[in-house]
């Protein structure tokens, strides 16, 4: 493990290096214990005298060096120190370029970090962002640093038929001793984080794609043996991608092969190597016995967004760490438009923006708040955030509301054009809008700079005399960790001013600030718009589409946010109006039982409710995603201060059981109507009615003590998503019960070989409200398909049990947070990266009671004061608690 020297990196203090890497030819003699590395490096110095005496200090991580050559002769032992972090020549040749050999050797079979070259069942493959390389060789780990790759490969042919790296394929052949080796080029320079090797015995499922120019693609996707036949669904959405990045993007793919490789242990979603994508299996693999509609949704997103990345990431990186939100904003923010055109838009954008609420908001309101490009870290792995990719992703989707769609795509155009095969900054991205729009984006840059979620306040008053709406509209954002004052930012807030026919009405002028297509531009602290030529008092739909990702409240009559939710001509309105009367409710609810009183379910919104279920002329999906009501983290989030898990889900679980009795009847016709379906296909259609039907199911369930029917459905189901949703609803609603007990042991038997499906059993477990639920999520922990080793297993037991169970996690008597510390402590031995993502969790715990914010106190602080912290762990426990 790296040890943590206290540096604090800062964007001020990038200087580019002063040597570069042309090229990079690579050997690896692999082996699982002694595996030898030789990098043949060639080095050239940079321009300029200031260079010429400078020594060259190369990143390691954890190296053992083995011999060092410069131009085929050993360097003599004065002419340069090492150390595993770090290997520096002192007086590096004075020739303008040379060749340095440098030879490691690495035991990736001990490679618990899964960074750098590791093993995952008995499969070689390597994780190399944001600094995995230097856990293989010592080089210039930097993503300015662009060099062209050729990698020989040596194996064991047995245990390693199969031997892939970046580029295109080259020479193969035998070695002595039953090994063979394999040779790939790739022509395009990249930084050391695109780097990526799987050696291993793999079956693979292949396919071909031809570019728009008549260029074909081998496409191949490499998963365990037995595994081909949930491939297909993967492939289909890797060649969705392809066409849509031509068609929308004018974006081609560039090398002969694009290789998808599944492995079961790692750290995140999937990466981006050039011509060489490394996947969490969980995003590959997909069959409707084996993965829900969720997860089909999830594939299809991530296999697009590594795609997406070859132009948004490779072609062009980031000059610095501090460019990250440059690639993984702008290439979230493609992925989203894809799946927006390959589904339902207005379905897949109220998801995005639940998604964000959940993620990106608690994060930008607590003590881990950052700009979406930050100005410093000690640990780059803690930047892997939803503030740098989701609302990265929503400050590109900003740019283009500004600019106008046309505009977008040209800017979108020159900046490929200008930065094609270039390490690229933020600034060069705006530049590109700027310069094709003509607009000045400089106070709009403020979305990259500025950490916090803005506040915006509205109200409109109309007077039927003067025929005139006036809207008067302020902005404020609020403090966050190291920027205490903030500057005004410019918030495009699209709109519309709905007739009593839900129809949007027009005005003759407006003045008070600019107005164009749908959007106010709020540039100052309070503008006052008066739209004139209005015939009829309109109501108010603001940031449509979730235009601006700021916390919007509107002073406006219970009856008007009623009206909206009913007929807003705008759907992402619609539903943003029933949120907020949901939001609202669940609080004053949440509220009343905290103090003894009784809980608040106004008639009108259950009504309400059933209508929303009712209407035909509604998708199922969309009704699906309005009847789940606001999460309890949904509903902790919005109270802000002084929470009780258990008041909230007091709240939560009495409005569901009067939305259920109050229409019961009709939610089982609907349910009825909602499970005829033909054979299973994971479209979004089908998958918005099994939606719908499923959120039905969990209603009636609410109704009483009765666990018969979900265990009827539980044993009727013919698709996972039918099958865990049922499980699910045994567990919430019947938790106990003898149906729930035998459904649970059923699963378990029929998944017990199949980790990523026994994950669902994990999860739907560690989720199941109630302080008890602690218990069953210890016993689970000491399953023997539970390991600690394993990110999937973790995220789905430990990660769900403290990120969805509030009620769980957040127990009052602190146990939550103590069987919490021990597993993160353990994980951090092995895996710091993945102990200080898990560990987030406690972010928000000054939100809480007193009561439980005192044990969630301790808790961080043992965390903080236990032995050998990593620095990714210290990093975030220390901010956590700042
Ligand atoms: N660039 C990847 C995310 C990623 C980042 C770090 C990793 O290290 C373990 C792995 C993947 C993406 O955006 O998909
Ligand atoms: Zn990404």
């Amino acid at each position: 493990m790296r040890s943590d020297t206290g540096q604090v990196f800062k964007l001020e203090d990038y200087r580019p290096c002063d040597y570069l890497i042309p090229e990079t030819d690579l050997t690896f003699r692999l082996d699982p214990d002694r595996t030898i590395v030789v990098a043949q490096l060639s080095i050239e110095r940079r321009d300029g005298a200031r260079a010429a005496k400078t020594p060259l200090v190369l990143d390691g991580d954890g190296l053992e060096l083995v011999s060092l050559e410069i131009d085929g002769a050993p360097v003599s032992g004065d002419d340069y120190t090492v150390s595993p972090d770090r290997l520096s020549l002192h007086a590096p040749p004075a020739a303008r370029s040379f060749t340095l050999t440098v030879t490691t050797r690495l035991a990736p079979a001990g490679n618990e970090a899964l960074m750098g070259l590791y093993r995952s069942n008995g499969v070689y493959c390597t994780q190399c962002e944001a600094e995995g390389f230097r856990r293989i060789t010592y080089f210039l780990d930097r993503p300015d640093i662009l060099s062209v790759y050729t990698v020989r490969i040596e194996a064991d042919r047995g245990s390693a038929p199969l031997l892939l790296s970046n580029g295109n394929p080259g020479e193969t052949g035998p070695l002595p001793d039953g090994r063979h080796f394999a040779v790939w080029h790739d022509p395009f320079p990249k930084p050391s984080y695109l780097f990526a090797l799987v050696a291993g015995d793999l079956a693979v499922v292949k396919d071909r794609f031809v570019t728009r120019s008549g260029r074909p693609v081998e496409l191949g996707i490499y998963v365990e043996h037995g595994k081909q036949g949930r491939t297909a669904y993967a492939m289909d959405a890797l060649k969705r991608s392809m066409i849509w990045d031509e068609t929308v993007f004018g974006r081609e793919y560039d090398l002969d092969v694009f290789n998808i490789v599944a492995v079961s242990d790692f750290n995140m979603g999937a990466m981006e190597n050039k011509g060489l994508n490394i996947f969490n299996d969980k995003y590959v693999l997909a069959d409707e016995d084996t993965a829900t509609d969720a997860d089909f949704a999830n594939i299809e997103a991530i296999i697009a967004h590594e795609y997406f990345h070859n132009w948004t990431g490779n072609r062009i990186t980031c000059r610095d760490w501090f460019q990250l939100c440059l690639k993984e904003g702008l290439t979230v923010y493609r992925d989203h438009e894809f799946s927006a055109d390959q589904r339902s838009r207005a379905v897949k954008r109220i998801a995005e923006v639940r998604l964000l609420k959940g993620h990106q908001f608690p994060e930008d309101q607590g003590p881990l708040a950052h700009p979406v490009r930050p100005r410093r870290y000690r640990e780059i792995n803690n930047f892997y955030t939803a503030t740098v990719y989701e609302k990265g992703s929503e400050v590109v989707r900003m740019i283009r509301t500004v600019v106008g769609a046309e505009t977008f795509r040209q800017g979108m155009d020159l900046y490929f054009e200008r930065h094609d095969g270039e390490a690229a900054t933020v600034e060069d991205f705006v530049r590109a809008f700027e310069d094709v729009s003509g607009q000045d984006l400089s106070q709009f840059f403020l979305w990259y700079q500025q950490a916090g979620t803005p506040n915006v306040t509205a109200k409109a008053s109309y007077s039927a005399a003067d025929k005139e709406l006036v809207l008067e509209i302020e902005q404020s954002v609020p403090p966050t960790p190291g920027e205490s004052r903030k500057r005004l930012m410019h918030i495009p807030l699209a709109f519309g001013l709905v007739g009593p026919d839900g129809a949007d009405m027009g005005w003759d002028h407006v003045e008070g600030a600019t107005v164009k297509d749908g959007v106010i531009h709020l540039r100052k602290r309070k503008h006052r718009l008066r739209f004139g030529g209005i015939a009829k008092r309109p109501r108010l739909s603001l940031n449509r589409g979730f235009s601006a990702p700021v916390t919007l409240s509107v002073e406006e009559k219970r009856a008007d946010r009623l009206f909206l939710a009913r007929h807003d001509g705008d759907l992402y309105g619609r539903w943003q109006a029933l949120n907020t009367l949901l939001v609202d409710t669940l609080i004053r609810s949440a509220r009343h039982i905290r103090g003894g009183r009784d809980a608040v379910l106004p008639e009108d919104l259950v009504a309400l409710c059933g209508d929303i279920a009712a209407d035909d002329a509604l998708e199922p999906a969309y009704r699906a995603l309005a009847l789940t009501l606001p999460s309890e983290a949904d509903i902790a989030r919005e109270m802000g201060s002084n929470i009780d898990p258990d008041a909230i889900l007091a709240a939560r679980t009495l409005l569901v059981q009067a939305i259920a009795h109050a229409h019961g009847a009709d939610f089982e016709a609907l349910h009825a109507e909602m499970s005829q379906a033909g054979p299973f296909s994971p479209d979004a259609e089908s998958a918005g009615r099994r939606a719908l039907k499923n959120v039905l199911l969990d209603y009636l369930a609410a109704r009483g003590a009765d666990a018969a029917p979900a265990a009827q459905h539980y044993a009727g189901a013919t698709n996972m998503t039918d099958r865990a949703a049922a499980l699910a609803v045994l567990v919430n609603r019947h938790a106990g019960s003898a149906e729930t007990m035998q459904a649970l042991a059923d699963f378990e038997r029929s998944y017990r070989d199949d980790p990523l499906v026994l994950d669902k059993w994990f999860q739907i477990q560690a989720a199941a409200p109630g302080p008890e639920t602690l218990e069953a999520v210890r016993a689970l922990a000491a399953h023997p398909a539970f390991s600690v080793a394993n990110p999937n297993r973790l995220r789905a037991l430990v990660g769900t049990f403290s990120s969805a169970n509030q009620t769980g996690f957040h127990r009052a008597d602190g146990e939550g947070y103590r069987f919490f510390g021990d597993i993160i402590l353990a994980v951090d031995r092995k895996n710091p990266q993945v102990a200080a993502r898990l560990a987030t969790a406690l972010r928000s715990w000054r939100s809480l009671e007193p009561e439980r914010k005192a044990v969630a106190r301790e808790a961080l602080l043992r965390l903080a004061s236990a032995d050998g912290l990593s620095v990714d762990l210290r990093d975030i426990v220390e901010r956590t608690l700042a």
